[in-house]
């Protein structure tokens, strides 16, 4: 197999149990870890229970390890204080953990909410400035500029995976531009990792969808090209006339829900 052992972080979460098996044929080993509970290993796994916060667990998750796939940390908006332990804390751990460890290339589970301050009416692309939509975009933002700098100054490769919505079907009329199907999703890592040079790259993870707001042409070396399409779903949102509405920010902007904060978060 091409890897020896690949590590997974947010093993737990939605997307981690989809990848669990459909990255099996990278690697003789993945590697599993989460801070949530995990199904035991079977053959060719390793499941380690780990805190992203925790440096130097950390550490020792990223030994003998080939490659990273990073999609552990907190998924949406949330306090600052637990942000910052999951994804601030957390990703500077694997960064440094990794260049300890010699490790050469990370693919980050980064979001769209890096970006959900732009207008529903924009179009942008990787080099675009980040306008983050909540504390969470903020963190990705923090992710994206830390691989950066790792990058820069020892040399280890990312791709930043800006991530649509990534789920069975779109759920929303958002997600009829925003949706990434799970094929397109492995397909994308599969670019990412195999790619021979990616330096530190920026790719937006969208399906084939009818409308798009993310230019990926900075990211072409990768060579993804997405097959599936939210066409199939779009009769289950049929237009209203009014997108997007003036007076309701949920669809000016690009961030949908994002941009406003449940009562929670606000200040
Ligand atoms: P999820 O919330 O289902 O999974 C995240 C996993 O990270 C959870 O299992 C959680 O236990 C784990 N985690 C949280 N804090 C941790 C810590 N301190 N230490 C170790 N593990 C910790 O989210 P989902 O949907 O699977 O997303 C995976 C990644 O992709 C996340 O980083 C998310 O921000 C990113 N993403 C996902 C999108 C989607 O459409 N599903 C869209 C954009 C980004
Ligand atoms: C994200 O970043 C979240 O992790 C995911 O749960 C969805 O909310 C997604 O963005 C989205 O924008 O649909």
């Amino acid at each position: 197999k091409p890897f020896k052992r690949i590590l997974l972080t947010g093993a737990a979460g939605g997307l981690g149990k989809i990848l669990r098996e459909r990255i099996k044929p990278w690697a003789d080993v993945v590697r599993l870890s989460d801070i949530g509970d995990m199904a035991p290993a079977g053959e060719g796994e390793e499941v380690v229970r780990c805190d992203l916060a925790d440096k130097a667990a950390v550490l020792k998750l990223l030994e003998g390890v080939d490659v990273v796939l990073h999609f552990g940390g907190i998924s949406t908006e949330n306090t600052f204080e637990n942000i910052m332990a999951a994804n601030i804390a957390g990703t500077y751990n694997l960064y440094e953990a990794a260049h300890k460890n010699g490790i050469k290339r990370i693919v980050f589970a980064s979001s769209n909410h890096t970006i959900g301050f732009y207008k529903t009416t924009d179009y942008i692309d990787a080099d675009s400035p980040m306008r983050p939509d909540s504390l969470y975009g903020v963190s990705k933002c923090f992710g994206e500029s830390l691989s950066r700098y790792y990058y820069d100054s020892t040399g280890i490769e990312t791709v930043c995976l800006r991530i649509g919505s990534s789920f069975p079907e779109p759920v929303n009329p958002r997600m009829l531009v925003t949706w990434f199907s799970y094929d397109d999703l492995v397909e994308s890592l599969r670019c990412s990792l195999f790619t021979p040079r990616v330096g530190h790259t920026i790719l937006f993870g969208a399906s084939a969808n009818p409308a798009s707001w993310w230019d990926n042409s900075k990211a072409e070396h990768l060579g993804f090209r997405p097959k599936d399409s939210s066409l199939q779903f779009a009769d289950k949102f049929p237009p209203t006339g009014n997108y997007p509405a003036a007076d309701d920010r949920a669809t000016l902007y690009q961030g949908g829900g994002f941009v406003v904060p449940g009562p929670q978060y606000q200040q």
